[in-house]
């Protein structure tokens, strides 16, 4: 369901905030509108949430959010989190991380609460750079790729954060795209509704620090090109078996979008929790 912009932006967002420091093109708005428009969708208590981020531009997301946040240091979102977690298990808890902030300089943090699988729904942005400091390689960074500390193109291998959540061990794992609002608004919905670590990554148009270093400078060309760029997992997979070998060439130069993992496992603080009753008994 679709509420009206203005009643989400009444009832979610501090006023005083905007306008906000994203340039325009920026996707990082639409991604807290469908963080906001899931919020309302399942009809969370934000009095008992907390949004918890590190920094970065998309690390700027909790400051706009009427409701308790945590705005870290680089990479510590998910540390924060943990703590947050483990000292009330009770609270509902938001984490706001950039592709940088999640897998560059988080990434060990990352890895770990997946492991333990900490009740906590991360929405990550990925723009592929580190847009706040002006558009330096990231771990995300695709082959060859122009950037202001690759300006002859990336070399390195670029990390697939969505496949290693699932890797590290993550119950919920979705990658959608800021160009198609119904999927991430349903997937954050499921990491709302559900109890452990729900990782969904969404993919951001960064045309200032990212765009215009790779001739997608002008806002358009931006967002088609991440329309145009993304296939669902599961057309891929139809393809890689049955497409020829000119649909399967066209279809590993794109990004799989979809939901990779959706599982039950044990929650961290329940585990733990059970632990002390068995000691005890
Ligand atoms: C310990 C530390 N190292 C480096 C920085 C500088 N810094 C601030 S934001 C940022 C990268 C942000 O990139 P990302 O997390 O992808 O978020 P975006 O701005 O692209 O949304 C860096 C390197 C910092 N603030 N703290
Ligand atoms: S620099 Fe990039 S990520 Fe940051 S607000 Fe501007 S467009 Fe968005």
């Amino acid at each position: 369901m679709l509420t009206n912009t203005l009643e989400l932006k009444e009832k979610y967002l501090r006023e005083a905030m905007f306008p906000t420091i994203f340039c325009t093109g920026c996707g990082i708005g639409n991604v807290l509108h469908y963080t906001i428009q899931a919020i309302d969708n399942v009809g969370l208590d934000i009095t008992k949430t907390i949004f918890v981020s590190g920094i970065g531009c998309s690390s700027r997301l909790p400051g706009y959010v009427k409701a308790d946040g945590l705005h870290t240091t680089h990479g510590r979102a998910l540390a924060f989190a943990t703590g947050v977690h483990a000292a009330n298990p009770d609270l509902d808890i938001v984490v706001f991380t950039g592709d940088g902030d999640c897998v560059g300089i988080g990434g060990n943090h990352f890895i770990h609460a997946i492991r333990r699988n900490i009740n906590v729904t991360v929405v990550s942005v990925n723009n592929f750079t580190y847009g706040m400091t002006g558009g330096q390689v990231a771990p995300t960074t695709p082959r060859f790729a122009n950037t202001t500390t690759t300006p002859y193109g990336n070399v390195e291998h670029p990390f697939d954060m969505s496949l290693l959540a699932v890797a590290a061990g993550a119950p919920y794992v979705a990658r959608w795209s800021v160009t198609h609002p119904y999927r991430p608004i349903k997937s954050i919905e499921k990491g709302l509704k559900r109890k452990g670590f729900a990782f969904i990554e969404i993919l951001s148009p960064c045309p200032t620090a990212y765009g215009r270093y790779n001739k997608l400078r002008d806002i358009e060309s931006m967002w088609n090109w991440y329309k145009q760029n993304v296939i669902l997992v599961e057309e891929y997979d139809r393809i890689m078996k049955y497409g020829t070998e000119e649909e399967k060439e066209k279809a590993r130069k794109k990004i799989t979008i979809g939901e990779f993992v959706d599982i039950e496992k044990p929650e961290f603080m329940d585990e733990w929790k059970s632990l002390v009753e068995r000691m005890k008994s």
